[in-house]
């Protein structure tokens, strides 16, 4: 089975935070710079135009080995033979874990968003396969943010691999090393960048560096 390892820096890629240059070409310049991971999350394409865009960047991935993630359909994601599928709380009514793991398989990622400590342990017990906690800090898709109060315990409890995510970037990052995270998952971070490849290395290298405190490895 598919593992999700440490020290991840995953890209959620959204066309509509790229400053006006193509998706692809953030991907494509990102993945070349060392992504581990890459989400496709676009909201407004409709399902035909989303498969013909997603399979260009799963192209992009497949030649690097980056897995390859689509956001909040499984059956999109099983007809670009995704690595995975990314759920949001809401996506788990119309896609239950069981309806979305016979679509997908044993064999296939399933995570799953999550924005307090209790929707964290509660997601635990479930067959995700990691776990997203946020938005940290303030962050363009959402109108909140849970701060990194919840980080300790969220940390201290997990026992599968978690993402931090929400206004990540390398003026905080620092604030989340000292706490213990190991992974992290941006939008504007990386597809905002002047320079997306330059950017891509600066956070990987804080990730790689993020050793202190507790982890789920550490505990199995
Ligand atoms: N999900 P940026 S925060 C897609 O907390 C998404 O679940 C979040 O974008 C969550 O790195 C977020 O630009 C947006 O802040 C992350």
């Amino acid at each position: 089975m598919y593992m999700v390892k440490d020290s991840n820096l995953y890209l959620v890629l959204s066309s509509e935070y790229t400053k006006g240059r193509p998706a692809a070409d953030i991907a494509y310049q990102a993945i070349q710079a060392g992504i581990d991971i890459l989400q496709v999350r676009e909201k407004t394409f409709s399902r035909g135009n989303f498969l013909s865009y997603a399979k260009d960047i799963r192209s992009l991935c497949r030649k690097r080995s980056v897995t390859f993630i689509v956001n909040d359909d499984p059956v999109a994601a099983k007809r670009l033979d995704a690595d995975g599928v990314h759920l949001g709380q809401e996506d788990i009514i119309k896609y239950p874990l069981p309806l979305t793991r016979g679509i997908l398989g044993r064999d296939r990622i399933i995570g799953i968003s999550t924005h307090s400590v209790r929707q964290f342990l509660k997601a635990q017990e479930q067959d995700f396969d990691y776990i997203a906690f946020g938005p940290v800090f303030e962050t363009k898709t959402k109108n909140y943010k849970i701060g990194t109060d919840g980080i300790g315990e969220v940390l201290s409890k997990s026992r599968k691999p978690v993402f931090f995510i929400g206004g990540i970037n390398m003026s905080n990052i620092g604030t989340l090393a000292s706490m213990g995270v190991k992974n992290i998952a941006v939008i504007r971070a990386i597809t905002e960048a002047d320079d997306v490849a330059l950017e891509v290395k600066r956070l990987k290298t804080a990730i790689i560096s993020l050793k202190t405190g507790p982890n789920y490895a550490d505990k199995n």
